[in-house]
């Protein structure tokens, strides 16, 4: 089967805890404090990868985990981190996350792409050590790595889409030039799901074509079968549309498939393409000539026609090597472009960035750096709370939260879902 979207669980590593600790002494009855940092959780990423054809792997894999930082210990031991996970996936990847933000989208081999931070380690005690504070028993827990749900969808893996009208002759050429032997049938609608087939072009070298349902007017409202499937060829680099030489109306046709396709999308239509009228064995010189020149007048200037038979071949060979020439072109423009590190997402506001809402009777506290802090503090003890107090008070919230009409004893809420809370 070929797999071609996969929901998938990632967890990047927590951070280890710091630790409180004192070092022993012989003669000293309690030593300085030397508690070690926690290490940083690992990463996940991801990297796109010749060596991988299809998202299979990831199907059933239910989470996906990378490694743990590990605890500070004694001595001021820094935790070791923990080690990043990298999933090879295939060339045309795009991953999502749960709003439908595109976090990578791999066209080049080697491309790599973090798509779950791994969590801070948090400081051992020898971290506070200050001259009112000799002895300090504070430490941080470990942040929890980033747990996503993320869409992994594979988009293009052939480099030809073929596409057309219901019966135009899509699925005879696949199965005449390449391994792949799709059903073929004189009605309409034979084909109901995309097929794929390679085919050799010389040594070491191939084409990979896509076979998808055929277009008919209005697909884009869900006519016939829809255009959902358009998404298969959504990144090829380039469509070989197919129209049938007994068509009665062969400009009518290529429109009709011209305007479906920018109503699926603007870069789609934009794609470079290849036009191939069919089915020409038989078919009188004359009148194919006539077919030719209707068509011309249409098409842009730079746009080729190839008259086909795929039942006598005729016309094949160099239209495969047009296709060929024109795929070798297209791929060293896009990896030309492509930058072999994706950014990672940013968020939209800054991480410094904080707000107060007040819902019933408790006061909200939302905020990426705020909230980061919250996860490392142990809230079962006093020192705790405390650090999380002097950091409100430090970033300007507990002001804000006295604007708001906050009364002592009234809830502050950290983060939304709820990480901690404190009384004001
Ligand atoms: N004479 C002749 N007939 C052809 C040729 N190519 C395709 N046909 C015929 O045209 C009909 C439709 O072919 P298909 O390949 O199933 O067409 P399709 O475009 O895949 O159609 P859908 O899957 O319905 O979109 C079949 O009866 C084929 O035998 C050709 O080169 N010469
Ligand atoms: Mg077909």
């Amino acid at each position: 089967m070929f797999v071609d979207k996969v929901l998938v669980k990632i967890k990047a590593g927590d951070g280890g805890r710091g630790i409180v600790s004192f070092r022993h002494e012989k003669y000293v009855d309690k030593g300085g404090p030397d508690g070690g940092d926690g290490g940083d959780g690992g990463d996940v990423v991801a990297k796109a990868s010749n060596n991988q054809d299809t998202l299979a792997t990831y199907r059933y894999r239910k989470l996906i985990k990378a490694e743990n930082g590990q605890d500070g210990g004694k001595r001021k031991k820094h935790g070791k981190r923990g080690k990043e996970l990298t999933l090879d996936v295939p060339i045309g990847t795009v991953i999502t996350n749960e709003n439908g933000e595109i976090l990578a989208d791999f066209q080049k081999s080697g491309q790599t792409a973090v798509i779950a931070k791994g969590g801070k380690g948090g400081f051992g005690n020898a971290h506070f050590v200050s001259s009112r504070r000799q002895a300090p028993r504070i430490y941080e827990k470990g942040e929890p790595g980033e747990q996503l749900e993320l869409t992994f969808e594979l988009k293009s893996i052939a480099d030809v889409g073929l596409v057309g009208l219901p019966n135009a002759g899509k699925s005879t050429l696949l199965s005449a030039v390449s391994n792949a032997h799709p059903e073929v049938a004189n009605y309409a609608f034979t084909t109901l799901n995309p097929h794929l087939g390679v085919v050799d072009i010389a040594k070491d070298k191939n084409l990979l074509l896509a076979d998808i349902p055929g277009l008919i007017e209005g697909a884009s409202t869900g006519k016939g079968l829809g255009d959902e499937f358009l998404r298969h060829v959504e990144r090829t680099s380039v469509l070989l549309h197919m129209i049938d030489v007994y068509s009665n109306d062969i400009t009518k046709d290529y429109k009709v498939i011209k305007k479906e396709l920018s109503k699926y999308s603007k870069d789609l239509a934009k794609k470079p393409q290849i036009v191939a009228i069919t089915k020409i064995d038989g078919f009188d010189k004359d009148l194919l000539q006539e077919q030719i020149l209707k068509l011309k007048k249409m098409l842009p200037k730079n746009c080729d026609i190839f008259a086909i038979s795929s039942h006598n071949k005729e016309g094949i060979k160099e239209l495969l090597f047009e296709l060929h020439k024109t795929v070798e072109k297209q791929k060293k423009a896009i990896a030309k472009k492509a930058k072999s590190k994706l950014p990672v997402i940013t968020l939209k506001e800054s991480d410094d960035k904080w707000q107060v809402v007040k819902t019933g009777q408790d006061f909200v506290v939302t905020g990426k750096k705020i909230e980061s802090f919250a996860k490392r503090q142990d809230f079962s003890n006093q020192n705790g709370v405390q650090r999380m107090r002097d950091i409100l008070q430090k970033n300007g919230v507990l002001n804000e939260l006295a604007k708001k009409g906050i009364q002592t004893e009234q809830t502050i809420v950290i983060g939304m879902p709820e990480i901690a809370r404190l009384e004001y």
